[in-house]
């Protein structure tokens, strides 16, 4: 038995230096999302895309934060507090909210929404640790920042729109770890985030290291998120993303993984981000997410 399920689209690239992964939403829709979600046993309904300005009709320095570059900062709150506010608005009417990037930028408007009136852990499945702040990001890029905003580190401490109330430090597991800049380790070392490398894959297996940070999620709290970022899979799996890094998960990982997370009946939302179609082939990136979300909702083969 599965909660009815509500898809929200957030088209965006602003948090990302290519352009592309605004597209996500289309293409995983039309890699048959609604149907996989259905042979999982979900009712689903669509709520359409969040709306967004065209990044080229707008200036990326609008809004600069106190120090260093966070680009199109006005706009990524923007979108980031209305789909905050629909995701707050879906958990209420009873509904699990299934987000659709996107770049990873959008994960401040989804967990803060899922974390407002909740105690929320967050299983954040992606090649990046995603910690940087403006300060130290080497790119600007906010799809590089999320976690760091969430969690209120170094310059978003006190940013109301992108502090996540309900969650803290020590509900945070990043899975698949292998692509971190300098000051990011430094940063996710201070913090009371658990971090599983690809190594503690290669060393654990999948199975040990996702029920180790389901423990961390679960510990305490009402329900958990899960971001899947699908450059968290290896490349060969998963090309069309904006930042591939070789060395992550194969298909049958993630999705053992996933299946995992639905094991433990506390899912309480759920995002698809960083599919980028223009990179792809045939579509495949975004089929493999819509089948990852089903095997999320608890779909099985017997
Ligand atoms: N993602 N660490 C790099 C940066 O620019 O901050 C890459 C971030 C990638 C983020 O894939 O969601
Ligand atoms: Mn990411
Ligand atoms: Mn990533
Ligand atoms: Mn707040």
């Amino acid at each position: 038995m599965t909660r009815p399920t509500r898809i929200i689209g957030a088209p965006i690239d602003y948090g990302a230096n290519r352009r592309g992964v605004d597209m996500g939403p289309s293409a995983i829709r039309y890699g048959g999302l609604a149907a996989q979600l259905e042979d999982a046993g979900a009712t689903v309904a669509d709520d359409g895309d969040v709306s967004a300005p065209r990044a080229e009709e707008r200036d990326p320095e609008a809004e600069t934060p106190s120090e260093g570059r966070a680009k199109f900062l006005r706009e990524t709150k923007a979108v980031c507090t209305a789909l905050s506010d629909r995701v707050a608005e879906t958990l209420d009417s009873g509904e699990l909210p299934l987000v659709l990037g996107g770049d990873h930028s959008i994960a401040i408007g989804s967990v803060t929404g899922s974390a407002r009136d909740a105690d929320v852990g967050v299983v954040w499945f992606d090649a990046h640790g995603d910690f940087n702040t403006p300060a130290t990001s080497p790119s600007g890029n906010v799809h590089g920042m999320p976690l760091a905003a969430l969690l209120g580190i170094g310059d978003f401490a006190g940013v109301e729109w992108a502090n996540a109330d309900g969650l803290r430090e020590e509900n945070v597991a990043i899975v698949g770890l292998r692509s971190v800049d300098e000051a990011e380790r430094e940063a996710i070392r201070e913090s009371e985030v658990t971090a599983f490398t690809m190594s503690d894959i290669d060393e654990e297996g999948i199975t040990a290291v996702v029920e180790g940070a389901l423990e961390i999620a679960t510990a305490g709290t009402d329900g958990i998120h899960v971001s899947l970022d699908l450059d968290w899979l290896d490349p060969r799996e998963a090309p069309g993303v904006g930042t591939p890094v070789r060395g992550g998960v194969n298909y049958r990982e993630a999705h053992s993984a996933l299946e995992t997370v639905a094991e433990t009946g506390a899912l309480r939302s759920l995002e698809l981000v960083e599919v980028n179609p223009i990179l792809d082939e045939q579509n495949e990136t975004a089929s493999l997410a819509t089948e990852l979300a089903a095997s999320a909702l608890g779909k099985r083969i017997l």
